[in-house]
Formats: structure tokens, C-alpha cells, sequence
């Protein structure tokens, strides 16, 4: 029997939150992008971002089980009496590994109020609530057709097993989002382990949704129901939250499904270099819908210039890039990162804004002192 208990009584999180690798932000923690510099492909495990909507739970991996019910399966077992899959189950059926960006869907939500006096409510991130990790596990594919998936399932929604979900007064219930059949059978991975390691309690032990190219709600954490349906579902997660609201966008709102383009220098926020040598900056660029062509900075705000981009992460994840500066004389600098991604995506001076803050992809001013 494996149990986690958090550290301390009040702690939503159970990893350590080292602050020189993660910032806290209302029980939720994340990522620093000055602990990325020098560092490969992936987000080390000790300072991948966390979002919780509750905290994370103690589940034991002895009684745990995946549970999956529906119209969408055959002979249609219900909730009460579902088709189960136990740990030694999935981890017997073919493993598959898979390296895959996650970000939440509120990633730069700041960045609405402190550059277009735009405030959202949400998570106040800064551009950290985003990372790349390799997940190994089952496909959900494997796990659906040994179900007895049926040939008119239109949608799957996995479940988490943390708390029930209150805001405002009511209880929302379990976190939980659809995802079309299409992509379920696609790409999607119930993953048990990252970066190399059991999957680690913050992350989703036992079991976590990982759906590539999909913002992080997709991807459920602690998952155990799963529903299967020949009829729509829905849940609050795609009808009230991450959907885009406001001016310009539909009056019942536009679904959140992938990520947009951004860019991070991996520095500080408000970083202090020397003056009178050349300065290498690093960053990396991102987008959901496909690798990052090419990527411009700016350190006056006039003038752009091509950052290099790592050979090692074309088509990957995300890209890594350098470019070298040589300030001309002291004080303060904003530097501006822009990327453009394979479908011509580019990042505006202004995000267009929404009522929830989401999908943030306008060109971050990263205030740098030289002295
Ligand atoms: N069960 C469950 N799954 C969840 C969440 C949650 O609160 N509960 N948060 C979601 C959100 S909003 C994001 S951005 C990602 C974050 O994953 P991470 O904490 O592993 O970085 O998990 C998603 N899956
Ligand atoms: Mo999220």
C-alpha cells in the first residue's frame, strides 16, 4: 500500500516548493523560468507547475481502479457496476511513451492586467503554468477497444478522484472534461509515469489523462470513472470554464481546446545583468497547433532580430533559442520575444481579451536591468 500525505496540514501540494524553482500562487505553484536555463527538453520533475482545483489526494494504488461505464461500451454498464481495470491491468497492456507539452489555459493570464489594464479572475500566472514532460503508459485506445468500446461512441470524459469542486456556493463535483472520440483514440495516453519516474502524487498518481496538443484541463489528474457515450456530454469544465467569453466570441462562448503561441526568456522577472559584456539569452517558444518556424527579439522595441533555434527541438515539444545582446549602456531594458509557428501563428503586441483570461499570446515585456 503506497499512501502520500501532504507536509503540512494546510498544503494543497505535497512536493517541496522550492522557491528558487516555483512560485506559489494560490495554492498552486508555478514554474520559475530562470530554473530552465541549461536544462534539456524536459521540465525536471521538482519544478513542473501545479494546478489543483482542490489538492491533491492520497489514493492508495492497492484499491484503485479504472472504472469505465457508458452507452459507448458494449451491453452499457453503468457507474454502479462498470468495466474495471486495476493497476497490474494497465500496466500489462502495452506501454507507450510519449514526450508532450502541458500549459494551462490561463498561462500569462497577468499579462492581461499589467499590459492592457485588462483584469481577469483566475490564477494570476506569470508565464510559468506550462511544462514538457515524457509520459509513459497505456493508450486510452487500448483501454476502450479491451472495454468493449462500440462503433457510435462520440465521447469520452475521464473523472478525477480528488474532491468535489465547489465555487460560488455549488458543488461542481468532480473534475472532469469530454473528449471527442476522435482524438480519444488518437493520441491520448493514461500515463503512470513522468520523466522516467512513478508518476508522483501532485501529477496524477496513480493515473493521469495526458492529452498532447490539448490545454491542461484535458489532461485529468487521479482519474478514475470514465464515461463513454453515443450522446454529447458535458461538464462544467467545457461549458462554464475554459471556454472563451466576451466581446468578439460567441454569446455561449468559444470551447478552449489548444494552446496559442508564447515565448520565455529564461530569466528572472525583473533580471539584473552586468553591463559592458555580450549577454547570451535563452528562451523557449511554443504553440499547439504545430512546431515554431522562426523567433524574433527585441530589445528596444523597435528593431527584431532572428534568435537561433536549437537544432535538437525541431518538431518538438517546444524550441529552445539563444540571442546574443550586448547592452549599450546601463539601466533599464525591456526585452520581447516573438514567435511564429508552422501555420503562420504569430504573437500580436495585444492578446485580444476575453472574461476569463485564457489563451494569453501576446508579446510579453520582460523588464531586464543593466548595471
Ligand atoms: N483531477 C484533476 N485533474 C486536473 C486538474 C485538477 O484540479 N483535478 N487540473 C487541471 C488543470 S486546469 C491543469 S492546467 C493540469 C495541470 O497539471 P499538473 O498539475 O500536472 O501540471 O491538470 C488538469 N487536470
Ligand atoms: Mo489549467
Amino acid at each position: 500500500m503506497t499512501l502520500f500525505l501532504p507536509s503540512r496540514a494546510d498544503a494543497t501540494i505535497v512536493k517541496p516548493l522550492s522557491p528558487r524553482l516555483l512560485t506559489p500562487r494560490e495554492g498552486n505553484a508555478e514554474m520559475r523560468w530562470e530554473a530552465m536555463a541549461g536544462q534539456g527538453h524536459v521540465v525536471p520533475t521538482d519544478r513542473f507547475f501545479v494546478r489543483n482545483h482542490t489538492r491533491s489526494p492520497a489514493l492508495d494504488v492497492d484499491t484503485w481502479r479504472l472504472r469505465l461505464f457508458g452507452t459507448g461500451l458494449r451491453e452499457s454498464p453503468t457507474r454502479d457496476h462498470p468495466v474495471e481495470f486495476d493497476y497490474g491491468d494497465l500496466r500489462a497492456m502495452p506501454a507507450e511513451e510519449t514526450t508532450a507539452l502541458l500549459e494551462c489555459a490561463g498561462n500569462g493570464r497577468r499579462f492581461f492586467a499589467s499590459q492592457q489594464a485588462h483584469t481577469a479572475p483566475g490564477v494570476p500566472w506569470g508565464l510559468g503554468a506550462v511544462g514538457v514532460a515524457r509520459w509513459r503508459g497505456v493508450r486510452l485506445s487500448t483501454v476502450l477497444r479491451h472495454a468493449g468500446l462500440t462503433d457510435d461512441a462520440v465521447d469520452v470524459q475521464p473523472e478525477g478522484l480528488d474532491q468535489d469542486f465547489v465555487t460560488d456556493g455549488a458543488n461542481l463535483g468532480r473534475v472532469r472534461r469530454p473528449i471527442p472520440i476522435g482524438k480519444a483514440l488518437d493520441d491520448v495516453l493514461l500515463a503512470y509515469e513522468m520523466n522516467g519516474e512513478t508518476l508522483p502524487v501532485d501529477h496524477g498518481f496513480p493515473v493521469r489523462v495526458v492529452v498532447p496538443h490539448w490545454i491542461g484541463i484535458s489532461s485529468i489528474k487521479w482519474v478514475g470513472p470514465i464515461e463513454v457515450s453515443t450522446t454529447p456530454l458535458l461538464s462544467p469544465w467545457s461549458t462554464r470554464f475554459y471556454r472563451m467569453f466576451g466581446p468578439g466570441h460567441p454569446a455561449d462562448g468559444r470551447l478552449v481546446t489548444t494552446p496559442v503561441v508564447k515565448s520565455a526568456f529564461e530569466l528572472p522577472w525583473d533580471a539584473r545583468v552586468p553591463s559592458g559584456v555580450e549577454v547570451l539569452l535563452r528562451g523557449r517558444s511554443w504553440s499547439g497547433d504545430g512546431p515554431i518556424r522562426t523567433v524574433d527579439i527585441s530589445t528596444d522595441g523597435t528593431t527584431w532580430q532572428p534568435a537561433d533555434l536549437d537544432p535538437d527541438d525541431e518538431g518538438g515539444a517546444w524550441q529552445r533559442w539563444t540571442a546574443l545582446w550586448r547592452p549599450p549602456r546601463p539601466g533599464r531594458w525591456t526585452l520581447r520575444a516573438r514567435a511564429t509557428d508552422v501555420t503562420g501563428a504569430s504573437q500580436p503586441d495585444q492578446a485580444r481579451p476575453n472574461t476569463l483570461g485564457y489563451l494569453f499570446d501576446g508579446v510579453v515585456r520582460h523588464s531586464v536591468t543593466v548595471d
